[in-house]
């Protein structure tokens, strides 16, 4: 049987090992994560002729290195490559959720969205118009409710068109302004160019450099196109100062938020106001 390998990222309590649960139902087994003690789920089910083998990503907010959950999450994006990665997102927690999702955007993985909760969102008279925050992320979304156990078919189904590419991901690009488009495009560039980094997608290596991912910059700087990065990066850091009283990490998070903050404004309403209760 052909195999497809799909990984669940997400928040914390977004509802991940229930969903993982309702995927893989007995067929599981639990290990660790390499040189770390975070417990790697792994399971799988067969579905429309494939096995999908699962993997439970650990709970994160972000993707920056700073955490061992958002590390592992990391290394194993850029490392082990899955055919898909679902997003599961915390439907009445849009505007949370939303930050990591920008994040897996940036890296340009093939990734659908799980809008999860579904159940609450109804409850609690959320409308999210799915279309379009599709066309804004630039992937597909498939409503669930782990709790209700709605939508699972259907979300395997879109895994096995993703992966198989009978889906195609339009891998939306989050732009910033246009100053750190600028520096982002140069340094991309340059990094396109160094053999060595071949493996790495270079506008995400680019955009991490600028925000002084620590991780970035040790990557980078074992190579000699580093020398050439680093008076980019430094002329941008002294330009944004002297403009914005500011740095490009700060920029590039405000940037993020305003596009979340855009697509909350276009795709949300509610919840819905309950009366008034008597006291
Ligand atoms: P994880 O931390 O992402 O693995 O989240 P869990 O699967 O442990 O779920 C966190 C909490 O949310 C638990 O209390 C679940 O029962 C609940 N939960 C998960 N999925 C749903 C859902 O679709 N609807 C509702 N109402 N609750 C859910
Ligand atoms: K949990």
């Amino acid at each position: 049987m052909k195999e497809l390998t799909v990984a669940l990222a997400g928040n914390p309590n977004c509802g991940k090992s229930s969903l993982f649960n309702a995927l893989t139902g007995a067929h599981q087994k639990v290990g660790n994560f390499p040189g770390v003690t975070i417990e790697k789920y792994e399971g799988h089910c067969d579905f429309g002729g494939y096995r999908i083998r699962v993997v439970d990503l650990p709970g994160t907010y972000s993707l920056t290195p700073y955490s061992p959950e958002e590390i592992v999450t990391r290394q194993y994006l850029i490392e082990e490559r899955p055919d898909v990665v679902v997003n599961v997102i915390e439907g009445p927690n849009l505007e949370r959720s939303l930050l990591l999702t920008t994040q897996l955007m940036e890296m340009e993985v093939d990734f659908l969205v799980a809008l999860n909760m579904m159940d609450e969102v109804e409850e609690q008279g959320i409308s999210i118009e799915t279309k379009q925050l599709q066309q804004l992320l630039g992937c597909h979304i498939v409503p669930t409710s782990a709790k209700k156990m709605t939508g699972i078919d259907a979300l395997l189904n879109h895994i096995v068109r993703v992966g198989t590419g009978k889906i195609e991901i339009q891998k939306n690009k989050l732009f910033f302004r246009p100053a750190l488009e600028e520096r982002i495009n140069e340094i991309a560039s340059l990094v396109h160019h160094e053999p060595e980094l071949q493996g790495f997608n270079s506008r995400w290596l680019a955009i991490k450099l600028l925000e002084s991912d620590k991780e970035a910059y040790r990557e980078v700087r074992q190579y000699p196109v580093w020398v050439k990065v680093e008076v980019v990066l430094q002329e941008a850091m002294k330009e944004v100062r002297r403009q914005d009283d500011s740095d490009p990490e700060e920029l590039i998070a405000e940037d993020r938020n305003a596009f979340i903050r855009g697509a909350m404004k276009e795709c949300v309403r509610g919840p819905k106001e309950r009366p008034a209760t008597m006291t």
